[in-house]
């Protein structure tokens, strides 16, 4: 048999250049597609978390509809608490709470990957039924810590926060907690198929540069390097929020292969900074979707002029907001190919 290409998706994140601009979207597997609405009229959220017929199912949803170069696992970064113990539900319009905020390590269970099942036998389905690879994922540890000690989603997080500063040592022995366990559950994702791992820092903007550099990226840092041991030549991509000013200080001579920063850095002038990592992602405004089919079609096209097709995967600055049609999604999603082929 002949040797064929690697996946564009994949082709990328190695720092080649594809036969075209492969794109995927954060947040692809979400409500603005009726298809997932539908899915979600008849199941709570929680049973489609937990389901691992349903999690295949709304996975492959948007690479069916949009044509998209890479599946994104459909789960939530809060999945990692659960399994840890903490009791989740999601509340409408309102988010994510857990039955009561973290008090400190001691009331955590350790990492089981049996505790997961549904999760990893979805992740097995979808690898069999999928043309495109499939991208599991995890919060960063300062992220998902953040959630676990104020308990619910938050906007400015003063409770975790001013748990950091009331009890550091206790701070500090949940995120080595939270970052040992992420590092199990990325295993158990990459074990059962998933050919990339994203991070989401999500809320990485909270923290100062000199802290994020002490407290926050070593536990990212540590985690790329257990990936990377265990599994040689998987690549590891960081998405990065609220960070722009400090984001290539932090991660000069890191070890991941791709860093998806938000919409408000110029990508191109990251691309061309010598600390960046061998790929990028990203890292259009979301809000981009709204504007006429003219407008996308051209920031999309003067978005890969300037950063280049070599080592580049198109995505957004952050995910896709349930109000969009899907048929502006799909007109970046061709934009982007019609780019690449050109
Ligand atoms: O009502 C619904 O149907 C639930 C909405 C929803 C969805 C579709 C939530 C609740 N989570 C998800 C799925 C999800 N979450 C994915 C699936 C795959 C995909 O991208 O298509 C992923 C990767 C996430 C990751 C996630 N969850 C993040 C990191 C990315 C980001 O948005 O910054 C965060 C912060 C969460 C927590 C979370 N889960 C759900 C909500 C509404 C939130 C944010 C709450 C907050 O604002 O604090």
């Amino acid at each position: 048999m002949t040797e064929i290409q690697a996946p564009p998706f994949l082709e990328a994140l190695a720092g080649r250049t594809p036969a075209r601009v492969p794109v995927w979207f954060m947040r692809q597997a979400g409500r603005f597609l009726p298809e997932y609405r539908a899915v979600r009229a008849r199941h709570t959220f929680e049973e489609m978390l937990h389901s691992p017929d349903l999690i295949t199912e709304v996975t492959l949803q948007p690479v069916e509809r949009l044509g998209v170069d890479a599946a994104i696992l459909f789960s939530d970064i809060l999945v990692l608490p659960e399994a840890l113990g903490m009791g989740l539900s999601y509340v409408d319009g309102e988010g994510p709470r857990f039955d009561a905020p973290l008090e400190g390590v001691g009331s955590l269970r350790p990492f089981e990957p049996a505790s997961i099942a549904f999760l990893t036998r979805g992740v097995r389905q979808i690898v069999a039924a999928s043309k495109v690879p499939l991208i599991g994922f995890a919060g960063t540890p300062w992220t998902v810590a953040l959630y676990m000690l104020e308990g619910r989603h938050g906007r400015d997080f003063l409770r975790a926060r001013r748990f950091l500063r009331e009890k550091p040592a206790e701070f500090r022995a949940v995120l080595e907690a939270v970052t040992e366990a992420t590092g199990a559950y990325l295993e158990a994702q990459v074990e059962a198929g998933a050919r990339a791992v994203q991070l989401f820092d999500s809320w990485g903007g909270l923290l100062g540069p000199e802290e994020q550099r002490s407290l926050a990226h070593p536990c990212v840092e540590r985690l790329a390097a257990r990936l990377h041991a265990r599994f040689p030549g998987l690549p590891v991509i960081l998405y990065s929020k609220g960070t722009g000013a400090y984001l290539l200080d932090l991660i000069e001579k890191t070890n991941i292969d791709a860093l998806n920063p938000d919409w408000t850095v110029d990508l191109a002038a990251c691309r061309r900074d010598p600390r960046c990592p061998p790929a990028v992602q990203g890292n259009l405004d979301p809000s981009l979707f709204f504007a006429d089919e003219a407008t996308i079609r051209s920031a999309v096209h003067d978005l890969i002029r300037a950063v280049g097709r070599r080592g580049y995967v198109l995505n957004a600055g952050h995910g896709l907001n349930p109000e969009l049609d899907p048929g502006r999604v799909k007109l970046a999603v061709d934009a982007a190919h019609e780019a690449g082929a050109a």
